[in-house]
């Protein structure tokens, strides 16, 4: 353990530094383990914080070798986590700071500060590295322009900016935008460029660069033209121009998260950048353009306009990742984006919502920031974001956008503020919607339906259960979307959004001719759970006849759930009727068969297992897997007919596209395989295994052999093939895993973590065997408890090493008390033993501590 509790920060607590930083000198002299960084930093006084201050700066692991201010050495007082100048030995007014520090970017396996990766320099500084690059503020309400000189060999040196100078061994970049220091970027290496030019919509020509390692220059492609169709976009749907002659784009294969929106030089962990259909499947083509377009968003919403303190990460997090939701739902097919997003919500922000990880959009206060990079903060902020856009209306939610670019462009904003554009856009009153950022949980809504005389009224209930740190909830501001049908299926109430204020609340609908069948939450209008007891019947005939293509969906999901959870529960046959169903979605040509293959997944295990718990039940995750297999069995038995031709029809032959439509069709034909791999002992998996010329397929046909107990000879194949492709030996790793039997799953893990390519100090490939390991439901809850030790013998492991990889992937026990008194406490032990161990990081620390409370 941690030798003192480490200290949360607080919300409360929040003041302005007590100096402005008017310019920002960084001059790096390149060395593996040694090198140099000479910083000159003008400070002037706060005026918001008059008096006399200390100088108090941020740093941690670095050498000092020299400190000055104006000119004249001076000797800090110096701790772990920075220095202090006390303000005796300041000037009264402005001063410049001149310090020479050294650091070790190849020790550096945190991956957090300036690092090595396979001989490239490169940084992260978000939330806090900056301060292990050198003394500074590090903190984002500190805005400064920088100037940075690069000196090395290396061929290609890159920072934030334009380029301004350049000679043998060195350059320089000038970045005129004011940026807090989590935003600096510095990238060297031995790097080519695929390049490209976009002419923004005041006519200036930006060049393009995206740098990568020789050799995965045919694999950029994607990545480029997503960059392109992003700046198009924000041009016409934000009016947002790009600001610098240059965006530059870095491919790392280290990397703890996605990407990082630093100003002008995005570094993206290379698997959402290198794609070709070979390599790549159609859900990393979706993911690229996607995180593409969320960095190259944050321009405006993050870096232009920045958060005032962490607290307030949700501000350009949950806005970008509305605004990149917004971006494919356009570029791709709206109700499919809109339920994969919903799917996501649920499989992780609702899971972390009900458990003890549950914090607001806003949290209040945390030991360590890396650990509130959530579901809550990105997802759910995204939510928070479309729920305001669904009660101001379209011109509300733009005329409040673009007041908000024009009152705090430049500026380091809070909540209070975004909140205060829509108010003042709108003329509304958001102190009750503010609700949605403080308050954690997930609100549960009951309705009661009453028909009397041609008026029929829905009467909603809203209750969120406590959460840690917040006992009782008040209600909140609930959009819930509703239409009406007639029992012939036609729409007789269009859709309209009931504004839900109260804890109990009714709408009534006047002059309908006869009893409608209500299609609630349409759209999935607020992140809620809807609390519904309906008739198969009814579920099945919105399934068939609901406008609203989420909700049709939705109906077919709950009626999957209500399948399963009868079959698990009560051991009851499959339900012919919900099959019937199913088929008739399947042979339905007019649906867009990315839909259809939706509608043919089922929930996940995951899913289930909570869905039981909130039952009251306590879920049995071998039960769980063995349940779901049977209904999936049971389906391909009854509709083996329209699978096979559905199969066969969707096959796409000719040059692989990876545009929404030919993916749709693959999502289409993947599902029905996995439903014909359970009674046609893996002969078409194989087939396509062995005949796939794109990723897609041929990943989609092993998954099904492994999950159907073979696959032996094609795992071997598949690693000859990509042995040296490691974005594919991740998949390679990630596949086996995922998909073992329940009893294999620790033991195939175990077995490859002693694989020479198991390279766990990259954490894209921990991901793969360790995530893997996590998602496998009923694998990970195998009864011995084999793979909750394992899973807590690597994290251990990377800790030392890798404080932030660790802490996230502790949640995979977050789920621990929805099960039984023996996994409960095999769980907890691991918890306590990680908790127990010596020398554990913060990160670590903090959220086993937290998940085990
Ligand atoms: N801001 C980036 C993701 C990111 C978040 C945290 C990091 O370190 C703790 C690093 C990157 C994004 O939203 O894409
Ligand atoms: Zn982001």
């Amino acid at each position: 353990m941690k030798d003192a509790a480490p200290q949360p920060t607080l919300l409360a607590d929040y003041r302005p530094y007590p100096f402005d930083v008017t310019g920002v000198e960084l001059t790096f002299r390149l060395s593996p383990e040694a090198t140099r960084v000479v910083a000159r930093i003008g400070f002037a006084p706060n005026p918001a914080r008059p008096g006399r201050n200390d100088l108090r700066l941020d740093g941690e692991k670095l050498k000092l070798h020299s400190a000055k201010i104006d000119s004249k050495p001076v000797k800090p007082d110096q701790d772990a986590e920075g220095l202090t100048v006390p303000a005796s030995q300041l000037p009264d007014g402005p001063f410049t700071w001149d310090a020479e520090v050294e650091i070790d970017p190849k020790g550096n396996t945190a991956l957090e500060g300036l690092y090595m990766s396979g001989g490239i320099y490169c940084t992260q500084c978000e939330a806090e590295g900056f301060r292990k690059i050198t003394y500074y503020p590090d903190r984002p309400d500190v805005m400064a322009p920088f100037k940075v000189r690069i000196e090395s060999d290396l061929p290609v040196l890159l920072s934030n900016g334009n380029p301004t100078a350049k000679g043998k061994g060195w350059a320089e970049w000038t970045d005129p935008w004011p940026k807090p220091a989590y935003l600096f970027a510095l990238v060297a290496g031995d790097l080519v460029a695929v390049s490209d030019t976009f002419t923004t919509m005041s006519g200036k020509t930006v060049d393009l660069n995206i740098w990568v390692r020789e050799g995965d220059e045919d694999r950029c492609a994607y990545a480029m033209d997503s960059l392109i169709r992003s700046m198009k976009w924000d041009e016409e749907v934000y009016g947002r121009e790009y600001d610098l002659d240059v965006f530059n784009i870095v491919a790392i294969d280290d990397f703890n998260m996605g990407a990082m929106e630093n100003k002008g030089l995005n570094i993206f962990n290379s698997k959402l950048v290198l794609a070709s259909p070979e390599t790549a499947t159609d859900g990393d083509f979706e993911r690229i353009e996607g995180v593409i377009a969320h960095e190259y968003f944050h321009n405006w919403t993050g870096d232009r306009i920045t958060c005032r303190d962490w607290f307030q990460l949700c501000l350009k997090e949950g806005l970008t990742v509305f605004r990149d939701q917004q971006f494919t739902s356009d570029m791709r097919s709206e109700p499919v984006k809109r339920i994969e997003d919903v799917l996501t919500l649920r499989a992780r922000q609702f899971r972390e919502d009900m458990g003890p990880l549950a914090h607001p959009v806003r949290p209040e206060s945390y030991i360590e920031i890396n650990n509130f990079y959530t579901a809550t903060v990105y997802e759910k902020g995204a939510e928070v974001i479309g729920m305001l856009k669904r009660l101001v209306g379209d011109d509300g939610y733009r005329k409040a956008l673009d007041l908000y670019f024009e009152r705090h462009d430049g500026e380091a904003a809070t909540i209070e503020d975004w909140l205060m554009v829509f108010e003042d856009a709108t003329g509304r009153d958001l102190t009750q919607f503010k609700r949605w950022y403080t308050d954690a949980g997930t609100p549960r809504l009951t309705v009661a339906e009453d028909w009397s005389d041609g008026s029929f009224t829905l009467t909603f209930t809203q209750k969120t259960p406590p959460t840690p740190g917040q006992d009782k909830k008040k209600p909140r501001v609930i959009p819930i979307a509703v239409g009406l049908l007639n029992p012939n299926g036609d729409e007789v109430v269009p859709t309209m959004i009931l504004e839900m204020t109260k804890a109990t609340q009714s709408f009534r609908f006047e002059e309908l001719a006869s009893r409608p069948v209500p299609s609630i939450l349409r759209g999935f209008s607020a992140p809620v759970v809807l609390d519904r007891d309906v008739p198969a019947e009814e579920r099945a005939f919105l399934l068939a006849h609901d406008t609203d293509p989420f909700n049709k969906w939705e109906s077919g999901r709950a009626l999957a759930k209500d399948v399963l959870v009868s079959m698990i529960g009560k051991d009851e046959a499959p339900s012919q009727s919900f099959i019937d169903a199913l088929g008739r979605v399947l042979t339905n040509d007019s649906l867009d068969p990315a839909f259809r293959a939706l509608c043919l997944r089922m929930p996940s295990e995951d899913d289930l297992a909570q869905t039981l718990h909130d039952a009251g039940q306590v879920p049995d995750p071998e039960a769980i897997h063995a349940g779901r297999g049977a209904l999936s069995k049971a389906i391909a038995r009854s509709l083996q007919k329209p699978l096979v031709a559905t199969y066969d029809a969707m096959a796409t032959p000719g040059e692989f596209a990876p545009d929404a439509t030919s993916a749709g069709k693959r999502a289409l034909r993947l599902a029905c395989l996995w439903l014909l791999n359970h009674i046609d002992n893996g002969t078409r998996a194989a087939a396509l295994f062995a005949s796939a010329d794109n990723m897609t397929e041929s990943h989609g046909a092993l998954a099904c052999l492994i999950e159907g107990g073979r696959g032996t000879r094609e795992i071997g194949a598949f690693y000859e093939r990509w042995k040296d492709n490691r974005l594919v030996i991740d998949k390679w790793f990630m596949v086996q895993v995922l998909h073992a039997a329940p009893k294999d799953a620790a033991p195939t893990a175990e077995r490859l973590a002693e694989h020479p390519d198991f390279e766990w100090t990259n954490p894209n490939r921990f991901r793969a065997l360790l995530g893997a390991l996590g998602a496998n439901h009923a694998g990970f809850h195998e009864t011995s408890g084999r793979a909750y030790r394992f899973y807590a013998d690597w994290l251990l492991k990377l800790d030392p090493l890798n404080p932030q990889t660790t802490a996230r992937m502790s949640t995979a026990f977050e789920t621990w008390s929805r099960y039984d008194v023996d996994r409960k406490s095999m769980i907890r032990a691991e918890l306590d033993r990680i908790a127990a161990t010596e020398g554990l990081s913060r990160d670590t620390y903090e959220m086993v501590t937290r998940i085990r409370a």
